[in-house]
């Protein structure tokens, strides 16, 4: 049991005077399960430290970034090292050339990289190219499908199978809603009708290599070979969004794992190691439109700064495939795990997985998209993640997230998570 995070409690209140919602993400508000998020204080290995002195064992991850676990000596040294020699020169340097040859070394369909600043800047930049190179002006995204807060992506599924999207934030123009297209995962009809009645006027379809952002929810199999077909025959730009896929569920990101080379895709996350990275990469033939090379512009400031190049390569390097292969034992351990729990205590639930991301649904059903996860349970996994807090293990803070296991989540890390799911789920049940 963990004691009273009172401390936590008084920076959120200071917190709320100064931050909306007391937070610089609004996940981490904990809106999703109830209470107070607990601040934290350090972090190390697969473990988390909050300010009233709490530990935690950690399947945030930061989103997906620590998949080597946190404060790795080498990434660390590695940032020290770095920030020795200046944190900014807003000139180039050798390790942004370095990071991008290691991932378009990795990752055949990535020709040329352009590093920014995160996973947002990536995909916003990515469908400028794709409108750019195409001369189209529709984008074409999955219900559910997170990519990021650019307001082309802040679109909400029409009513019924209207595919015309309607702003999901105010802010966001009904003149930007117009030119994106929402369809549901996993529906060859509905991607079939929407190309048949517009194709030739969708300048990209973008679409998550495995979806992370609705709970961890597998494309159907086939489904992405048809995306890469139909996107061929319509002259459209396949965009993988591999912010969170990318280097995490294979060391060439999703692509790899299924064999799809996609026309544009975007990284982030574990590219940075922890630190504030995204990259757009693809064909050399649409990356060299992009400025000062052709005329489609992007910029950034920190854009390939030198520390959070120097974390992205010490990660991306240490990630081999016995580094892989642990993070897939470690994942179907945690599934197997809480299956097995379930079944004997006579619950049901779901637990979806890809590697080392995986979500538990509460529901009887398999989640195939986003409607299926809204139908899930989400209250009960409120309560559950509520419990497991106190229990000591921190549960991403929402029912439509990826738990994210990493290198140094320990065989005694998972008996410890495994025995807190059971200690909870009987509670439930
Ligand atoms: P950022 O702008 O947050 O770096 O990346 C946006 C993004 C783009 N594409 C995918 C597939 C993503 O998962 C993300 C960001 N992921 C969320 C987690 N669901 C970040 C957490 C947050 O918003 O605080």
């Amino acid at each position: 049991m963990v004691k009273v995070p009172s401390e936590s409690q008084r920076l959120f209140e200071r917190a709320r005077k100064v931050l909306p919602g007391g937070v610089n993400s609004p996940v981490r508000a904990f809106r999703a399960v109830g209470g107070n998020p607990r601040f934290m204080f350090s972090a190390s290995g697969a473990h988390l430290t909050d300010v009233d002195g709490n530990t935690y064992i950690d399947y945030i991850g930061s989103w997906g970034p620590m998949i080597l676990g946190h404060t790795h000596h080498e990434v660390t040294e590695a940032i020290i090292r770095a920030a020795e020699r200046g944190t900014s020169y807003g000139a180039p340097s050798k390790n942004e050339v370095e990071l991008a040859e290691l991932i378009v070394e990795r990752v055949p369909a990535c020709e040329m990289v352009r590093f920014v600043n995160s996973g947002t800047e990536a995909t916003m930049s990515a469908i400028r190219l794709a409108r750019a190179a195409t001369g189209r002006d529709l984008i074409v995204k999955f219900a559910g499908g997170y990519h990021g807060h650019a307001d082309s992506f802040l679109i909400q599924a029409g009513s019924g199978v209207a595919t015309f999207g309607t702003p999901d934030s105010p802010g966001v123009t009904v003149g930007t809603a117009k030119d994106t297209r929402v369809i549901e995962y996993n529906d060859i009809n509905a991607v079939t009708e929407l190309f048949e009645s517009e194709g030739d006027l969708i300048a990209g379809l973008i679409v998550e290599g495995v979806p992370g952002n609705i709970g961890v929810v597998p494309h159907e199999s086939g489904f992405l070979e048809f995306l890469r077909q139909i996107c061929l025959k319509y002259g459209t730009l396949l965009i993988f969004d591999e912010v969170m896929s990318g280097f995490r569920v294979h060391e060439a990101g999703a692509q790899g794992l299924y064999g799809i080379a996609p026309d544009l895709s975007t990284f982030g996350k574990i590219i940075g190691g922890g630190l504030p990275v995204g990259a757009y990469c693809g064909r050399r033939d649409l990356m060299e439109m992009i400025a000062p090379n052709g005329p489609v512009y992007q910029a950034g400031t920190l854009s390939g700064n030198p520390l959070a190049m120097a974390a992205g390569l010490t990660t991306l390097r240490l990630l081999n495939e016995e580094a892989y292969a642990k993070l897939d034992i470690s994942g179907a351990a945690i599934q197997q795990g809480i299956e097995q729990i379930a079944l004997n205590i006579n619950m049901s639930l779901t637990v979806q997985r890809v590697g080392s991301m995986l979500t538990l649904f509460f529901t009887d059903q398999s989640v195939k998209n986003y409607s299926d996860a809204k139908a899930c349970d989400h209250a009960r996994f409120a309560a559950f993640f509520q419990g497991m807090l106190n229990d000591g293990i921190h549960l991403p803070p929402s029912g439509f997230e990826a738990w994210f296991v990493s290198i140094a989540h320990s065989p005694s890390d998972i008996e410890l998570t495994l025995a807190a799911v059971e200690r909870q789920l009987k509670q439930l049940s």
